[in-house]
């Protein structure tokens, strides 16, 4: 039975690609951290699975990261571990270089610590941040890197190390630069998720107002289910490379939030201009006709913003055989919308009284 070892297990992507090597039949081991309270609630449904196992370790600390790997001994390592905030990366930036650049370091180190470089392949999360500032649309493997973040300096860090093992020590090593992907299980701070959460509130009574930044930036949305496939395909290769992922479509922020509003049954014009934009309901509700649904809160701009990321998936298409097309945007924006609509039914009055966070997001006191 092959063994993985997947750093980041509790986020989006390590709980989706946990699933998918179960299913594979591969012996699965996650890294988690020490929290206050126990809040694994994407991976809570694998917990107990005889073939799924966790151990405690952290990015910062590389002896945690040694002990685990010499006691699994890996085939496959999937490096998911991240500060992966951007915005938190301009509030906490050491902390985001410590363990979005130096922890792909540790793990690297951990696995020639431990012998294994010979055996164990080794997937890093890279990102499309690395663009930044981007110099080409779209961007393809051979496009310039301009980072324009802390979050984006410090994961190309992580890019170059593992390409330098790659050389100096023959490892398989790669990196996906993954465009953003999205999920309903996307943590609760990103544009999508906060949209489809506050799209569900709004639509029940919940929730008054959506305040977001820049309406204007351009993303290339993929479902995170069929993003995790690819990482794996990334490992099953041949040889150690490098592969863009992503769908080839770009779409607004502003769009994103159209789209999301209409499959809760709300439509809304947009008028104005940057800080003095606002999406008025025009159909829907009677009693939210007129009304300012969007607004755009200055809280929510960055110091640095990436504002054209469009992803060229032919490399991934050609080699690997990966089908960017699986879910669209629309589908996506369905799937998210309809879980959360679901969510918020169930428990949204509940979250509202214990946490606040709602009022958080809709006062930008959380970004
Ligand atoms: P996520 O939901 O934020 O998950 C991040 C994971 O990293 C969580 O399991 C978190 O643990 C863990 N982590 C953070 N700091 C850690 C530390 N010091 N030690 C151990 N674990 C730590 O992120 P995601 O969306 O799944 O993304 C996965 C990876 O892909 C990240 O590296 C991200 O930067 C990269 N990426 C994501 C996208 C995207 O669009 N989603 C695109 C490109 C690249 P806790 O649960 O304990 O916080
Ligand atoms: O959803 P976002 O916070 O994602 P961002 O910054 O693109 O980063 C995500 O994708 C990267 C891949 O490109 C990953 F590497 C990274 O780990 C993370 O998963 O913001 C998307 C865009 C930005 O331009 C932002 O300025 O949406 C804009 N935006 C507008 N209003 C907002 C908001 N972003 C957030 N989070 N909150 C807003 O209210």
């Amino acid at each position: 039975m092959r063994k993985v070892l997947i750093t980041g297990v509790t986020g989006q992507d390590g709980s989706y690609l946990s699933e998918f090597l179960l299913e594979k039949g591969y012996d699965v081991h996650g890294i988690i951290r020490r929290s206050s309270v126990d809040f694994r609630e994407r991976i809570a449904h694998l917990e107990g699975k005889p073939h799924f196992h966790l151990h405690y370790a952290d990015m910062g600390d590389s002896m945690s990261l040694v002990k685990v790997v010499s006691i699994v001994k890996p085939d496959e390592i999937y490096n998911l571990a991240a500060q992966s905030h951007v915005q938190v990366s301009f509030d906490s930036p050491e902390y985001t270089a410590d363990v979005d650049a130096t922890g792909v370091l540790r793990v690297l180190e951990a696995v020639r610590a431990c012998h294994i470089e010979k055996t164990c392949r080794i997937y890093q999360a890279s990102t499309s941040e690395l663009y930044g500032k981007v110099e080409e649309a779209p961007q393809n493997e051979n496009t310039p890197f301009h980072p324009f973040s802390p979050y984006a300096v410090a994961k190309l860090y992580g890019f170059w190390i593992v390409k330098e093992y790659r050389e100096a020590y023959n490892m398989f090593c790669c990196s996906g630069i993954l465009f953003n992907h999205e999920s309903e299980r996307r943590g609760e701070t990103f544009v999508t998720r906060k949209i489809t959460l506050a799209v569900s509130r709004i639509s029940q009574g919940l929730q008054d107002c959506l305040y977001l930044g820049n309406l204007d930036s351009l993303r290339d949305w993929g479902y995170a289910k069929d993003y995790v496939e690819c990482m794996w395909r990334i490992l099953q290769n041949d040889k150690p490379e490098d592969f863009v992922i992503a769908t080839g479509v770009q779409h607004s922020v502003r769009e994103f939030t159209d789209l999301a509003f209409r499959y809760a049954g709300i439509e809304l014009e947009f008028k104005g201009k940057g800080i003095d934009e606002k999406g008025i309901c025009v159909k829907g509700p009677e009693k939210m006709i007129g009304k300012t649904l969007v607004a755009v809160s200055k809280d929510f701009y960055r110091p640095t913003d990436v504002v054209n990321l469009w992803g060229d998936p032919t490399k991934a298409k050609a080699k690997l055989g990966w089908n960017p097309s699986k879910t669209s945007f629309e589908e996506l924006v369905k799937i998210m919308v309809e879980h959360d609509i679901a969510k918020v039914a169930s428990e949204g009055a509940a979250i509202k009284v214990r946490t606040n966070l709602a009022e958080y997001l809709e006062k930008g006191i959380v970004k």
